[in-house]
């Protein structure tokens, strides 16, 4: 299984990160495709817990070689932080490769972000405030600054009065706030340049070789299948493709190069920021959840909702993204439920919808029809074969399985490398 897409099958924080770290010492490459310091991946190793961004979760494997791919957005600044963190933990960073096509977030897309934001005011996106949204504008735009630019100062500057000419009005006629200068950016920018060199590269080009010299290559996607720009709840979403399409785009690697898709799903489900949510609790259970399952944003450290397992959004995840495997995360913390309920389907003014309705409006007012299973009591943390899990534990999985649309093939049972059950 040369090229393996692993993707978040919800709205995020499924655990990837510990998904693409267990497979770690059986790949050469792991490339981050979209996104950028955005997303927060939270991976325990032993008694050590590495909450990592901008980086792929593959960088904490020794012989892996982890590459930004020309989807990501890099906030130069975060990269170098991340980078040194890493290191003056012992981590061995020496070997990453950023494509020399990704884009730049810079400070101007920071404070549009938040701005913006402010002045959505109620319909506000609830954004991790990092500039993401507007540094993938300017690429659509075709005014974004890419990292090759940092290499040469008059297209840098050119590029950076391209992109702050409109802006610069924005700010100050529309939000108060004060023009940045040309220069300020440029010699920001210029200032990484020397240490960035070494590490940028052709990646399409190092991956398509890659895969032909029979190297295992996985592609980690930032955020959730519910979060894509195309297929999620827009405009609640971020404005990238995380689906496994985006593994092709943000990489240049093709599709029929892929061979496998999984996708992450906790045993529940949780977003962070607004939009719809038809699971969502607001009442002591959602709490219990919150406050057992650690929910809590690993970027900005805000409190997630949270809700039961959605089987709808399971199926329509299997389909955009092709799954072939799932891996179903946090059981453990359903243990002690005396019953667990699931949304097998959703009652929209009367009319039963079996799979996500098209209509955005429709998913606002989608109620879920559930049916309870029952739970179990005991301690699961340990269970390492499928046959270590209490009977209703078992049957709570293969009822999942039965409405997902693609097979379980593990299953986590607690936040550690080792606490995971694998059935293929
Ligand atoms: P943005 O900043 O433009 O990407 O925000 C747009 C929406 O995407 C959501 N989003 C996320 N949802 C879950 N997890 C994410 N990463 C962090 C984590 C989040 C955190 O792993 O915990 O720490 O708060 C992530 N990144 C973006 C975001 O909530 C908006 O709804
Ligand atoms: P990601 O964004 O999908 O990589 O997920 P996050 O790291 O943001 O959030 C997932 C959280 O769940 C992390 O704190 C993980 O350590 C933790 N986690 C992952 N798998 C399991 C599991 O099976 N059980 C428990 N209890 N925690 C898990
Ligand atoms: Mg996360």
């Amino acid at each position: 299984m040369p090229a393996i897409v692993i993707i978040g099958a919800q709205w995020g924080d499924e655990g990837k990160g510990k998904a693409t770290d267990l497979l770690a010492d059986r790949i050469d490459y792991v490339v981050k495709f979209n996104g950028g310091n955005n997303a927060g991946h939270t991976v325990v190793v032993g008694d050590q817990k590495y909450a990592l961004h901008l980086l792929p979760s593959g960088i904490l494997t020794p012989g892996v070689v982890p590459v930004i791919g020309n989807g990501v957005v890099v906030d130069i600044e975060v990269l170098f932080d991340e980078l040194t963190a890493l290191a003056s933990r012992g981590v061995d960073v020496s070997k990453l490769v950023v494509s020399a096509n990704a884009h730049v977030i810079t400070q101007y897309h920071r404070t549009l972000d938040k701005v913006t934001e402010r002045f959505l005011g109620k319909r506000q996106i609830g954004t991790t405030g990092r500039g993401i949204g507007p540094a993938y504008a300017d690429k659509i735009n075709r005014v974004g600054i890419r990292i090759q630019d940092l290499f040469d100062e008059n297209i840098l500057r050119q590029k950076v009065e391209g992109a702050l000419h409109q802006k610069n009005h924005l700010l100050v006629k529309i939000y108060n706030r004060r023009a940045i200068s040309v220069d300020e950016i440029v010699d920001d920018l210029l200032s990484y340049a020397d240490r960035l060199r070494p590490m940028v590269a052709d990646t399409g080009l190092l991956l398509n070789q890659a895969l032909d010299a029979g190297k295992t290559v996985v592609f980690e996607g930032g955020q959730a299948t519910m979060l894509d720009v195309d297929h999620g709840t827009y405009p609640f979403v971020t404005s990238s493709n995380s689906t496994s399409g985006g593994a092709s785009t943000g990489s240049g690697v093709a599709p029929n190069r892929i061979d496998r898709v999984i996708g992450i799903a906790k045993a529940y489900i949780t977003r962070v920021g607004a939009g719809p949510f038809p699971t969502e609790l607001h009442d002591e259970s959602g709490d219990w959840l919150r406050t057992r399952g650690f929910e809590f944003g690993t970027t900005t450290g805000r409190p997630r909702r949270t809700g039961w397992y959605d089987a709808p959004i399971a199926r329509y995840s299997a389909r955009i993204n092709g799954i072939t495997d799932y891996v179903i995360t946090k059981l453990d913390i359903l243990t002690g439920l005396e019953t667990i309920p699931v949304c097998v389907a959703y009652d929209v003014n009367g009319e039963r919808f079996d799979e996500m309705p098209v209509n955005q409006s429709d998913f606002h007012h989608a109620k879920p029809i559930y049916e309870e299973f029952p739970g179990w009591s005991e301690d699961i943390s340990g269970a390492r074969s499928f046959e270590d899990l209490p009977k209703n534990a078992q049957d709570y999985i293969l009822a999942l399985e039965a409405m997902s649309g693609a097979r379980i093939s593990a299953i986590g049972v607690g936040p550690s490398r080792d606490a995971i059950v694998v059935r293929h």
